[in-house]
């Protein structure tokens, strides 16, 4: 199930001008917190439950926790996480929302001209199982920590080292122990327990910044350009996103600028059958050109999204970045104002080299967002902390899996919560 937002009127409108099912309702809200609680409490019980045990437990334990944890979360310090406005607090300033009332019906036709937040629905249930199990590494390592009796200057060094093992990185690590040193002395903290809560806090508000959501509909079409290194996961993603804007009523048309390798163009093409898309695709041609061209095609049949596909580039080969901004720049002239997203996406298990990655090519390009993928994997995780000190580009989205539910709006709390679990 997946969430999608539309429009930025006033919070009243939403309500009753949006279609519900793409705004999501307290119900959802606690649902989802209370999923979230819930496997927290079944991991504290039973620690050899397996992922499949967990969700047991988790449907089991959800009704009865479901006005606890919504309690608890509600009284947590994030706003916006929690309450009946879930989910939707993390919209910037000027696009307030209310929550929606009523249920969810069939997807909405997008009006012209109205603000759509993309953003996917209250996770499936086992996303969070994966993105915990694929931090296991990281999670064990910082996790352990915490069992000791008290807390002295040995638990703070092995933390320092365990978040630079993580990939967290100097700065971000650096920025982590003296806030939390500051915390634990505020609070008077007694227990190490106390000390890893106070970590997630500080984690949860250090990432908290990068949880924006993907606005849609600004212009029409909003164009989207995918770009990153090789195999990082930008044609999966577009497939996975096509279906989410789909499924939101969307109108979507790709553009298969990857024109190095018929592989690539049949790849993307797959895709649009799998999502009955139109792709404007030439065999051999010039990149710049089929983002023009498709750019074009997207204002003539009337399109909601175009999403380019791009080949995948290393930041070190200076041609073919200036391929990436010669795309940019003739997008610019298919249509004023485009493209109006360039998104980054990084394959996480690439570690501190993913912020390398991000800095050229934010450099290069002045990227609007990040799809962070295969945090299932063998990613460590802790670079996402790294990216929020220093180079502080919004996440849209991590992908959890190689399956169209795998790609989750990347929620700051949540991630803490996996990473120090
Ligand atoms: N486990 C896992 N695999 C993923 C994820 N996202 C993508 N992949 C896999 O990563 C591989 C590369 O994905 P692509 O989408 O082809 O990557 P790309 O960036 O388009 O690659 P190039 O076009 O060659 O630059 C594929 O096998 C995908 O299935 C994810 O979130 N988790
Ligand atoms: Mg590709």
């Amino acid at each position: 199930m997946f969430r999608f937002f539309k429009r930025k009127p006033a919070p009243t409108e939403v309500a009753a001008g949006a279609p519900a099912a793409t705004v999501p309702g307290p119900e959802s809200a606690a649902q989802s917190t209370a999923q979230f609680a819930a496997e927290s409490a079944t991991q504290a019980a039973t620690q050899v439950a397996t992922q499949a045990a967990t969700q047991a437990a988790t449907q089991a334990a959800t009704q009865a926790a479901t006005q606890a944890a919504t309690q608890a979360a509600i009284e947590a310090s994030a706003p916006g996480l929690a309450g009946p406005a879930a989910g939707l607090a993390q919209a910037p300033a000027s696009g307030q929302r209310a929550p929606a009332a009523g249920p969810a019906p069939a997807p909405a036709q997008p009006a012209e001209g109205a603000d759509m937040e993309v953003r996917v629905e209250q996770p499936p249930a086992g996303w969070f199982g994966r993105l915990r199990q694929g931090l296991r590494k990281t999670g064990a390592g910082i996790s352990g920590l915490f069992g000791g009796a008290r807390i002295d200057e040995a638990l703070f060094e092995e933390l320092e080292t365990a978040l630079i093992l993580a990939d967290a990185g100097v700065a971000a690590t650096t920025h982590l122990l003296e806030e939390l040193r500051r915390r634990v002395r505020a609070t008077r903290a007694e227990t190490p327990q106390q000390v890893r809560e106070l970590l997630r806090e500080v984690l949860a508000e250090l990432l908290a910044p990068l949880q924006k959501p993907l606005d849609i509909g600004h212009a029409r079409p909003t164009v989207i350009m995918m770009v990153g290194v090789n195999g990082a996961g930008k044609t999966t993603s577009i497939g996975k996103l096509t279906r989410h804007l789909q499924a939101a009523g969307c109108k979507v048309l790709l553009a298969a600028g990857d024109t190095f390798r018929a592989a690539a163009r049949e790849q993307l093409a797959a895709w649009g059958q799998r999502n009955e898309v139109q792709v404007i695709a030439q065999q051999g041609g010039d990149p710049a050109a089929v983002a023009f061209d498709s750019v074009q095609a997207g204002r003539a049949r009337d399109m909601d999204v175009v999403i380019v596909d791009t080949a995948g580039r290393l930041p070190t080969q200076a041609h073919l970045m200036e391929e990436l901004r010669k795309v940019k720049r003739v997008i610019g002239k298919a249509m004023d104002g485009a493209p109006h997203e360039a998104i980054l996406v990084i394959d996480a298990t690439n570690g501190q080299n993913a912020l390398a990655q991000l800095r050229a090519f934010d450099d290069a390009l002045g990227l609007s967002g990040i799809i962070l993928t295969k945090l299932d994997g063998s990613a460590k995780g802790g670079v996402i902390a790294a990216i929020a000190r220093e180079r502080p580009v919004p996440i849209y989205f991590i992908g959890v899996g190689e399956s169209l539910e795998d790609l989750q709006t990347f929620d700051a709390r949540a991630f803490a919560q996996a990473l120090v679990d």
